[in-house]
């Protein structure tokens, strides 16, 4: 009799036992859970402009204002001018929520077969501000690109960008999510950085920061933004610039990335203001294991980059099918899928 009392005893205290462990490994796991979630808050956080505010540069690096490393990571238009359609909030938001990105690049050509800022001033000014101001509710960084291409010559209309530029910061003095890149792709033989695109950055740069002194500029290089040597050998003389590489898989490799190595070494920054995965006509066949080599490069040295287009244009580069709008998943090509699919591991 004593016995059984000893073991009903015993049970008992075994049971309690197994309830205290059992509700003490929940109280282990619920706050873990809770820090896992928070971290994921934190995560998300950490992209907004809110949390980095004005981005600086540090050496090679790019840095938030609490001085972190940070990669931007983003999509472009394509013309805002020909497929405006496209560029609705929702689509912006779909990008943000959805694809991750944390910088969006609205490229205003200046002059596109005759459409373009300069002949069409009033629009395309008025399709950027309202770019920005979508940008600046969803809490993103912006670029405005001043989309250089046909004229290859930044100088060719550096009255009229002298003009914008000082509309555009003076509007938006206060906002660190405006990114200016104040010429997407100087290009032809002649043009070169030092007779042309440095006194062009020279001129512009001033009238940007002294309407808005911490922004971010980036500035175009030579030969389509694939020269960098000029600028790392002879870089301008401000704070806070970084110099625009662009590269399409299809068409630039290994070559190129030893460039941007070394400008690293020089501590140059560089910023991939315009990637793609096709061959340099933004068409064609698309090149997806040399678009990873370029992604591995860039995480590896946290480099900023923004994919060439969102648009529905009928070209291989384009995210969108034709005659599509809206950033669902069936209404994306192929390179949408693949680049889409990229964006969200950040
Ligand atoms: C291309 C567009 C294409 C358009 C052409 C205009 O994808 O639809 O007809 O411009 O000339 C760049 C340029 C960018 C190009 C893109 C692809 O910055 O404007 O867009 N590209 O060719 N540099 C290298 C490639």
């Amino acid at each position: 009799m004593k016995n059984y009392v000893k073991y009903i005893f015993l049970g008992i205290i075994i049971i309690v036992l197994l309830v205290i462990l059992i509700r003490n490994i929940f109280i282990i796991v619920k706050p873990n859970s809770q820090t896992e979630t928070d971290n994921k808050t934190i995560n998300v956080d950490k992209t907004t402009v809110s949390y980095n505010s004005w981005l600086h540069t540090d050496g090679f690096q790019l840095k938030n204002s609490k001085n972190e490393v940070i990669q931007l990571h983003g999509i472009s238009t394509h013309s805002i001018e020909e497929y405006a359609d496209c560029l609705t909030y929702e689509n912006l938001e779909t990008l943000k929520k959805d694809w991750h990105i944390n910088v969006f690049r609205a490229a205003m050509y200046t002059d596109l077969y005759g459409k373009g800022y300069i002949n069409n001033p009033d629009y395309n000014k008025e399709k950027v501000c309202e770019i920005i101001d979508n940008a600046i509710k969803l809490d993103m960084y912006v670029i405005v690109d001043w989309h250089i291409l046909n004229d290859n010559n930044p100088q060719s209309h550096e009255n009229e960008a002298k003009i914008f530029f000082d509309y555009i910061s003076k509007k938006y003095s206060d906002s660190p999510n405006v990114i200016y890149e104040i010429c997407n792709e100087p290009n032809g033989q002649d043009i070169t950085w030092d007779k042309n695109i440095k006194p062009y950055a020279e001129s512009i740069i001033p009238i940007i920061r002294n309407n808005s002194k911490n922004s971010l500029i980036i500035v175009g290089t030579a030969n389509w933004c694939k020269s960098l040597m000029a600028p790392a050998d002879n870089p301008l003389n401000y704070d806070n610039v970084v110099y625009a590489c662009h590269f399409y898989s299809g068409s630039h490799k290994k070559e190129l990335r030893d460039t941007i190595d070394y400008c690293i070494k020089k501590n140059i920054p560089i910023f991939i203001s315009e990637c793609g995965l096709t061959d340099a006509s933004g068409n064609g066949a698309i090149y997806l294991d040399e678009f990873d080599n370029w992604i591995d490069y860039i995480n590896s040295n946290n480099l900023s980059w923004i994919y060439w287009s969102l648009s529905n244009k009928d070209e291989s580069s384009a995210v969108l099918k034709p005659g599509t709008l809206s950033l669902e998943d069936d209404n994306l090509t192929e390179a949408g899928k693949y680049v889409k699919n990229i964006f969200i591991k950040y």
